[in-house]
């Protein structure tokens, strides 16, 4: 297949949670294996799932009737209501593509063939190079074929939802046509958090605009080729079957976080020269580039602006390239978790004679993904100790996870130089998701992590990071084909 197609976007044919996302309270992630006596009848009834496959345009209708309830809700000065509405996608993992035959033609990206198991030890996942692999779980150290995500208003609504899936394949009865490897329930978090990640960061602010589908993006929001999350498009170079035109792959993280632990952590190393608790807080936003509100540090360097974090229109228009900025870490240190998943103006050698620019949009990745497990509970927040598994299930999609979230995670979060350009200064892990990989080939322990410029008046001291607060417990690679590949291709008439 040529390797970019300009027709334009078929909004029906791309599932929903690529481009669009999924409206959601709450989304399961059912990873299943398809039976091997089985895989025929998989493949014909498949086409009683595909009408229930979430596209793109059905998303951007329920978004559209949710937009329409607020605003009614404000103008007749009501709370706006809860509509019901669920989505479903599938996607499948390279064993689930050879499972069904569909592997004649190679789909051409090394770290979905080979799984995310296989790459563990290069995404630097703690146990990794240890004979039992990496500290997973056991399902995802199991077979996988494929995932079925089912999204929301609510519990109720996902569950018969998904129950009406599991029908169609025949789930728990004898002749089951797909069995449960695992399902993870995500939620999103009550109240005013809403929206936050569990260390109480707002999330979700920072998307790449796609071309031929964000239209109208955002100050700041970088524009990228449709190829660079979708397979066979514009900006995506690797030669690809036919079938995977309009499809894209999802890296799937089941991360686990230790939120009194660092809540503890930011409280003991509290930015000196503050009260305590705004000295944390301080420090929690260098740490993520962004305070809880989702101000940039970079343009609110020294105190929270939530109107700022709340603002689409200025909550993102920035590059740091204040001056100073290249060379200092006045504003926001070069290791912040936001600063190192996406350097902006970093990339971008400030000294002449000045070395060609790195490209960014091919770094770019769509993050999906909802929060799991249950608020922090008061015995756990006085004893500053983790009892019950809270985190994030973390979905991003992409057209290459070489230059996605594999390059994110293991070239820039995990690599202490980078951002590049900085010396005599190094920057260090990023401190929300950097591993010590024993991909380094020297074993070295999470706690050996340190990051500098956190203390904007002693920048060149290090900050050792006493514990990895984010910590992986599973994942997997899937490929989520377009709609009229399901139909056609994946599913038997
Ligand atoms: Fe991150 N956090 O709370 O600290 N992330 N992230 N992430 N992340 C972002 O700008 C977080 C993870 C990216 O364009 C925000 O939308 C947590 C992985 C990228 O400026 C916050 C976890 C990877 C961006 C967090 C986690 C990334 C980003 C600010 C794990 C990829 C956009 C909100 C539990 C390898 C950067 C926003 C930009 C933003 C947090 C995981 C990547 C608050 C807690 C695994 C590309």
């Amino acid at each position: 297949m040529s390797s970019s197609n300009p027709t334009p976007l078929d909004l029906d044919n791309i599932q929903g949670d690529i481009l669009a996302g999924l409206p959601k309270k709450t989304q399961t992630y059912y990873f299943f294996t398809i039976d091997e006596h089985r895989v025929q009848k998989f493949r014909t009834q498949l086409v009683h799932l595909v009408p229930l496959i979430t596209s793109t345009s059905q998303v951007i209708g329920d978004k559209a009737k949710i937009a329409t309830g607020k605003k009614t809700a404000l103008e007749q000065k009501v709370a706006p209501p809860l509509l019901e509405m669920s989505g479903v996608n599938i996607a499948f993992t390279q064993e689930g593509l050879v499972q069904l035959g569909i592997n004649n033609e190679k789909i051409g990206d090394a770290a979905f063939e080979n799984g995310m198991l296989a790459d563990a030890a290069t995404l630097g996942d703690p146990g990794s190079t240890s004979p039992s692999g990496p500290d997973w779980i056991p399902a995802f150290k199991q077979h996988i074929h494929g995932m079925i995500l089912v999204s929301g208003d609510s519990h109720k609504t996902v569950t018969e939802k998904l129950a009406e899936v599991k029908d169609i394949f025949s789930v728990g009865s004898h002749d089951a046509i797909i069995h449960e490897v695992i399902h993870i329930v995500g939620r999103v978090r009550p109240g005013k958090e809403k929206g936050h990640e569990h260390f109480g960061f707002l999330d979700g602010i920072s998307q790449p605009a796609v071309q031929g589908f964000d239209t109208n993006p955002n100050p700041g929001q970088e524009i990228v080729p449709p190829g660079t999350i979708l397979l066979g498009r514009e900006g995506d170079t690797v030669t690809r079957p036919s079938w995977a035109l309009d499809g894209s792959f999802i890296s799937f993280r089941y991360l686990f976080q230790l939120v009194p632990e660092f809540n503890a952590f930011t409280k003991a190393n509290a930015i000196p020269g503050l009260p305590v608790e705004q000295g944390s807080e301080l420090l929690g936003a260098r740490l993520v580039g962004r305070w809880k509100s989702g101000a940039p540090v970079d343009l609110a360097p020294t105190k929270d602006d939530p109107a700022l974090g709340a603002d689409p229109l200025r909550n993102n228009n920035f590059s740091y390239n204040f001056p100073n900025d290249q060379t200092t870490q006045d504003r926001c240190p070069f290791a912040a978790h936001i600063r190192k998943t996406n350097p902006r103006g970093d990339l971008e050698d400030p000294h002449p004679p000045a070395s060609p620019s790195i490209p960014t949009t091919i770094h770019r990745i769509i993050r999906r993904g909802i929060q799991f497990g249950s608020e922090v509970s008061t015995d756990e927040a006085a004893t500053g100790k983790t009892k019950q598994g809270r985190g994030l299930l973390f979905a991003a999609y992409q057209s290459n996870i070489g230059n996605g979230f594999e390059f994110l995670q293991q070239a820039w979060a995990n690599n202490s130089a980078f951002p590049p350009f900085k010396a005599p200064i190094t920057p260090g892990w990023d401190p929300i998701i950097g591993q010590i990989g024993p991909e380094t080939g020297v074993s070295v322990e999470p706690t050996a992590r340190v990051m500098s410029g956190t203390n904007p008046n002693s920048q060149t001291t290090n900050l050792n990071l006493t514990a990895q607060w984010v910590v992986p417990k599973g994942g997997e690679y899937l490929f989520s084909p377009s709609i009229l590949a399901l139909k056609k291709t994946f599913a038997l008439a």
